[in-house]
């Protein structure tokens, strides 16, 4: 499928609320620049340079879950077009491509994380010539459990800069997980981010497609399984923080249920025979067709049968979306805001409200925080060969938090 903005990779971690500003991370510091504060490479260093190609981090002793930018220089070290990262530790995420540096002087983003402890390495090969710096990580001290209530725990960020972290159970098989930040004045913009026990690999960021929801910081996601989690708190505003800097974390865990299926209903393909669905209660409703033919037209919209659905949600939740199908072929869903007599079609419609399963990743997945109203999806295989069985699951979690019950 096309290459959209909302394709899946490093960048799509952030959001595209967020992106812009940490793409600026990437400029690179002139180094001569008076009161840069850099050094530049006429300096010495106190190191003499013996021509050996070495790369060096600032700062190198960092936080357990920091995000944050390092200096990074590299010394008798040329990066090619074909420089790979080369060597990371677990506890080390590098949140660029290494594709996208051509310096020696970079301020590079650096996820660290929450089980990090004690020395740690990042290195970039090229030419097979490889330069590796190292980090010391310093733990996290004890990380409050969260049980689920309204609230379940306050999330405090005393300076900026900050960061504050929980973790939580999830007992039973097939529960729906929902988290929100209340209880907060306007200046706070609080950012959601879920990790599973390894404190490295992210469930879910509150920056993924909360297209027009920034501000509302919740999220929910699925768990298959009974684990552990952390959840880690900190301020979209990077000046924001300060000793009143306080709010409430809600938590819910509930039951998934079976997936209730329904099956598409040919003709589905104009706005008059969309298929209605009703109401979407929360749960796990799976929807199943076949894409009789594959296409797109020169617009990059999808051209072959076309199976279209709509349905409503009576209140606000978060839908995690996951289309899968059989074979080979390169099948799409694109998802709408309004009902079928205010939808149209296509990239570029006023109601479209996500491109993230058009990518060519198998399955697509997307995940919403979507407010009470109606939405249309459309599925079609944007390549391949006829009769390909598709299946979309809608798993509908929770955001109606009870706020008389705090
Ligand atoms: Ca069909
Ligand atoms: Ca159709
Ligand atoms: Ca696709």
């Amino acid at each position: 499928m096309m290459n959209d903005p909302g394709s899946r990779g490093p960048t799509r971690l952030f959001g595209a609320l967020w992106l812009p500003a940490m793409l600026l991370l990437c400029s690179c510091v002139d180094p001569n620049q008076p009161g840069s504060g850099v050094p530049g490479p006429d300096d010495d260093d106190a190191v003499v340079d013996d021509g050996t190609p070495r790369m060096t981090f600032e700062p190198e002793v960092v936080q357990a879950g920091a995000l944050e930018v390092i200096f990074t220089s590299l010394r008798n070290f040329e990066l090619g077009d074909d420089a790979t990262v080369c060597c990371s530790s677990e506890h080390v995420r590098f949140y660029q491509t290494v594709e996208e540096l051509s310096a020696q002087y970079l301020d590079l983003l650096f996820y660290f994380g929450l089980r990090g402890d004690g020395p740690a390495e990042w290195g970039i090969e090229t030419g097979g010539i490889q330069v590796v710096g190292e980090f010391d990580i310093q733990p996290l001290g004890d990380v409050p459990e969260l049980a689920p209530g309204l609230a379940a725990g306050t999330a405090s960020l005393p300076q900026a800069g900050a960061f504050d972290v929980f973790t939580f159970e999830v007992l039973e098989p097939n529960s729906f997980v929902s988290i929100q930040a209340a209880n907060m004045t306007a200046d706070q913009h609080p950012w959601l981010w879920v990790f599973e026990d390894d404190g490295i690999t992210s469930v879910i960021n509150a920056g993924l497609e909360m297209m027009g929801n920034y501000g509302t910081p919740a999220l929910g996601f699925w768990a298959e399984e009974p684990g552990s989690y952390f959840l880690r708190i900190d301020e979209n505003d990077d000046d924001a923080g300060s000793d009143d800097w306080i709010c409430d974390v809600d938590l819910l865990v509930t039951a998934a249920g079976d997936a209730l299926p329904h099956t598409e209903m040919e003709p589905n393909d104009i706005a008059e025979g969309w298929q209605e669905l009703g109401t979407f209660a929360p749960g796990i409703h799976r929807v199943t067709g076949v894409a009789a033919t594959a296409g797109h037209d020169a617009n990059d919209d999808l051209s072959g049968d076309l199976d279209v659905f709509w349905f409503q949600l009576d209140a606000r939740a978060f839908v995690e979306f996951e289309l899968t199908w059989e074979g080979g072929d390169d099948l799409d869903a694109m998802l709408y805001q309004g009902t079928p007599s205010q939808v149209e079609l296509g990239y570029g419609s006023s109601r479209a409200i996500s491109y993230g399963m058009a990518t060519p990743d198998k399955p697509e997945t997307a995940g919403l925080l979507l407010p009470a109203g109606s939405y249309v999806v459309e599925v079609g295989n944007w390549d391949g060969a006829p009769d390909v069985p598709w299946t979309i699951d809608l798993r509908v979690i929770p955001m109606d938090f009870e706020p008389e019950t705090r």
